[in-house]
């Protein structure tokens, strides 16, 4: 694949049952990825390092999932201009609501782009992040309409 142009980025192993949902719409659309796992409260200087330099490396748009504080699409949007997705994961003790809460509560002028919580949230950030891109790419708008074409046949279906 060629150069990634999204970075999905997630709080633990554990959240990647919810953010393989981003990863399944970027794949179908062709969109180059990279995933990591890094941790806001684990290695967070790794956090600072990977999100800070993230647009030199031609990314343009970064999702981010994390369950309970989450905390990682807060310091991912602390640290870049980059359009920050924050995908909100069921966590144990509250379903994800206070997932949810806590990446919509950002205050003003530093926002995360605050998608649903678990894997329906996952994707629709997936289509965001294409949408973003698609916006100077009509090639990839093209696909992007064929994409939903073929969701409304699934509806019918
Ligand atoms: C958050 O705590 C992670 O994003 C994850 O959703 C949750 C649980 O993490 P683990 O204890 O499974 O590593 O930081």
């Amino acid at each position: 694949m060629s150069q990634p142009l999204v970075a999905v980025i997630m709080g633990s192993q554990s959240d990647w049952s919810t953010m393989q949902h981003a990863v399944t719409v970027l794949e179908a659309l062709r969109v180059p990825y990279e995933t990591k796992v890094v941790s806001a409260h684990r290695t967070p200087d790794l956090v600072v390092e990977y999100v800070g330099g993230a647009e030199s490396r031609g990314i343009r748009v970064v999702i981010a999932g994390a369950g309970g504080a989450a905390h990682l699409p807060i310091m991912a949007a602390i640290n870049t201009v980059l359009p920050v997705l924050g995908v909100p994961v069921a966590s144990r003790a509250l379903n994800g609501l206070d997932s949810l809460l806590s990446i919509a509560r950002m205050p003003a002028g530093v926002p995360v782009g605050t998608l649903g919580i678990g894997e329906h949230g996952a994707m629709n950030a997936g289509v965001l992040a294409v949408e973003i891109l698609a916006l100077g790419d009509a090639a990839l708008r093209d696909r992007l309409r064929t994409y939903r074409q073929r969701l409304a046949l699934e509806d019918e279906a």
